[in-house]
């Protein structure tokens, strides 16, 4: 969840109700954090604000809010996004909120989703599409409730030109997405941004099938408790403390929620495999012909749904004969271009105001284009961010990743050595530690507040957080080049090819390549030395062969884990040293695996919970490697 566009920002309509407040003050800190919407105490004085209830086929009313732009010298497009995080109220600082579309002239309009804030209805968590001619014209999903509501729209706000845009950033960035796949006439253009495609293979809720604890147990509770949104009590500020303490997962549902079902933890622990359920709420099976000219924007340190944009783009770009659909993707966290500059996140600077530039160079001419008809469209097919060594560029591919990249591999060899040079050992070269369920390795630097804590939280940088915190544990295997003497450059994939060993029967793998920067840094003294994650993953054993059907690991076989790490754009520069990290915890933000062998993870009892020592092999036959994308420097 991040920025305006997902989580409107000011004072609620009369019609708010006490329920929904604390989400509302944590969406409040969070927009006004950012220090680009600054104080508005009146309603913006540029737009006239209405509400209205849109009924859809099924007769369930929507909320829906709308700003249009009183000195409007012509018909507007619409700009619509739909949330479920609530929609602004009168005071709602457009101007501010979307400056560079304000420009050009845009009239916006916001939903509730249904079953949300001021919708009717039931909220379901990204509720899959309907099956076709499903409920004989009755059947609804969020591609008919967007239908609805953009004929609606068209057809009763004065002064509109008939065509509309859609756009939102994760859980909005997912209803646009929704909106294309039977899109009513009118809609022209859609900008799905950081939009998760698949809840347990790479977005928000599992990675690879392990289980994204912190983000799954608090985003369920903060959706689901309440109608409006509420966040749960933690006892201790650090959760990490808290998650351990906790125990075997069921202990959420047996101490905490006791006899309140919240739908989508239900569904955690009814699905820990990649079933019939996950197969159809991910949207890839959907994705079959590019509707509507599409801009897929990412962030590479978006530390929620990376893997959907990037996952999104693909799958339409198989069927883009028309050359509509393209991507963006910029050193950002989640949401992160939607405010401010854009030229740092975290320590790291990228030496350009990244931000801007997207929503003043790509964005608003992508819409003015489709919406308009202003200007000629210059949109190359992709635009990512290249950054490295506090520095950083736009650069352009005519497809991605792109084609002219050579994949190389870095090897680990003993002594903690990482080459471009496959290992020769015939056998028996292999790095063990122990992995220790009741000594997971944090994920972040503790203390770890909740996720979306709304007096701050390490959540939003963590990605970029050094990583030298955990380099002096035992359990935690480094293997690094000697300092480069050359930039070497990814553009594209990347993947862990890991060949493990355990005795136990199952592990999880956490792969991190990483910038280690030099000791002595001239540009920024305090950064020397800063080990930058570029790029990471998990993953859950048991799933190595079958996402469906799991299978343990068996003791003492060596056996290959292939990971995948996505993808990027980053300049590993001279006087650096690239940096890999392989463990088997990430704690709390995956759950703890057990070890031994349990169906159900969410059915593990404490005593399943045990350290088992796993081996990561070096040898010419079994030679553990992270592949990289590269192109010439
Ligand atoms: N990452 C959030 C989310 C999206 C969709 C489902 C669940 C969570 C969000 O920022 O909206």
């Amino acid at each position: 969840m991040s920025g305006y566009l997902s989580r409107p920002s000011e004072s609620r309509p009369p019609h708010a109700s006490r329920a929904r407040l604390p989400l509302l003050r944590l969406a409040l800190a969070l927009a006004f954090a950012s220090g680009t919407l600054g104080a508005q105490t009146g309603p913006d004085t540029n737009y006239t604000f209405s509400r209205v209830m849109i009924t859809a086929r099924d007769g369930v009313k929507l909320n829906t809010v709308f700003f249009v732009p009183k000195h409007a010298t012509g018909p507007l497009p619409i700009l619509f996004v739909r949330t479920p995080y609530g929609v602004p109220g009168p005071n709602f600082p457009v101007s501010k909120a979307y400056a560079e579309l304000h420009e050009d002239g845009y009239i916006f309009a916001m939903q509730d989703i249904r079953g949300k804030y001021e919708s009717e209805g039931t909220f379901v968590m990204q509720r899959p599409p309907r099956p076709i001619d499903a409920g004989g014209g009755r059947a609804i999903d969020e591609s008919t409730d967007a239908y609805d509501s953009i004929d609606w729209l068209t057809k009763h706000i004065p002064n509109n030109n008939g065509r509309v845009g859609m756009m939102g950033v994760s859980y909005p960035g997912w209803t646009a997405a929704m909106g294309m796949l039977d899109p009513h006439p009118a809609l022209k253009a859609v900008s799905p941004q950081a939009s998760p495609s698949d809840m347990w293979i790479g977005d928000d809720f599992h990675h690879n099938g392990a289980f994204r604890l912190s983000y799954g147990f608090e985003y369920a509770y903060m959706v689901e408790n309440a109608k409006g949104g509420s966040q749960f009590e933690f006892e201790d500020y650090d959760t990490y403390s808290w998650y351990l303490k906790l125990g075997a997962l069921g202990n959420i549902q047996k101490n905490y929620l006791k006899d309140k079902h919240l739908p989508t933890w239900d569904d955690f622990q009814q699905h820990p495999n990649y079933d019939a359920f996950w197969q159809r709420q991910a949207m890839k099976p959907y994705l079959t012909r590019v509707t509507v000219p599409t801009l897929n924007v990412a962030g590479w340190w978006d530390q929620e749904d990376f893997y959907g944009p990037v996952t999104i783009y693909r799958e339409l770009e198989k069927h883009d004969a028309a050359n509509r659909n393209f991507l963006v993707v910029g050193p950002w966290r989640h949401g992160g271009w939607r405010g401010g500059p854009g030229d740092k996140l975290g320590n790291i600077g990228f030496g350009a105001p990244t931000g801007e530039y997207f929503r003043k160079n790509i964005e608003a001419p992508f819409f003015a284009y489709y919406l308009k008809d202003k200007g000629t469209l210059k949109q190359p097919e992709a635009t990512v961010f290249e950054s490295g060594g506090g520095e950083g560029q736009w650069r352009t591919f005519s497809a991605w990743p792109p084609k002219e990249a050579v994949t190389k591999s870095l090897y680990f060899h003993a002594n903690g050595e990482l080459s471009f040079a496959p290992p020769t050992d015939a056998a028996n070269a292999n790095d063990a530690y122990v992995s220790d369920p009741a000594h997971p390795v944090p994920y972040r630097h503790r203390p770890i507040e909740p996720t979306y804590y709304p007096k701050g939280s390490g959540w939003y940088t963590w990605l970029l957080e050094d990583q030298r915190f955990v380099d002096d544990r035992a359990d935690v295997l480094t293997y690094k080049t000697p300092v480069l003497d050359e930039d070497v450059v990814v553009a594209g994939d990347i993947a862990a090819k890991l060949f493990v060993s355990t005795t136990g029967q199952d592990a999880d793998f956490v792969v991190k390549l990483i910038d280690v920067y030099p000791e002595n840094y001239a540009p920024d003294f305090k950064l020397g030395g800063w080990e930058l994650m570029v790029a990471n993953d998990v993953m859950r054993a048991r799933f190595r062969d079958s996402r469906e059907y799991p299978t343990p690991l068996v003791p003492g076989q060596v056996t290959p884990v292939n990971i995948d790490l996505h993808t990027q754009s980053y300049r590993f520069r001279k006087g650096h040293r690239i940096m890999v990290q392989v463990q088997s915890s990430w704690f709390p933000i995956i759950d703890r695996n057990p070890q031994t062998w349990v169906a159900n993870i969410f059915e593990a009892k404490d005593s399943d919970y045990q350290a088992e020592t796993h081996r990561v092999w070096r040898t010419a036959s079994a030679p553990s490697r992270v592949e990289i994308a590269t192109v010439k420097p």
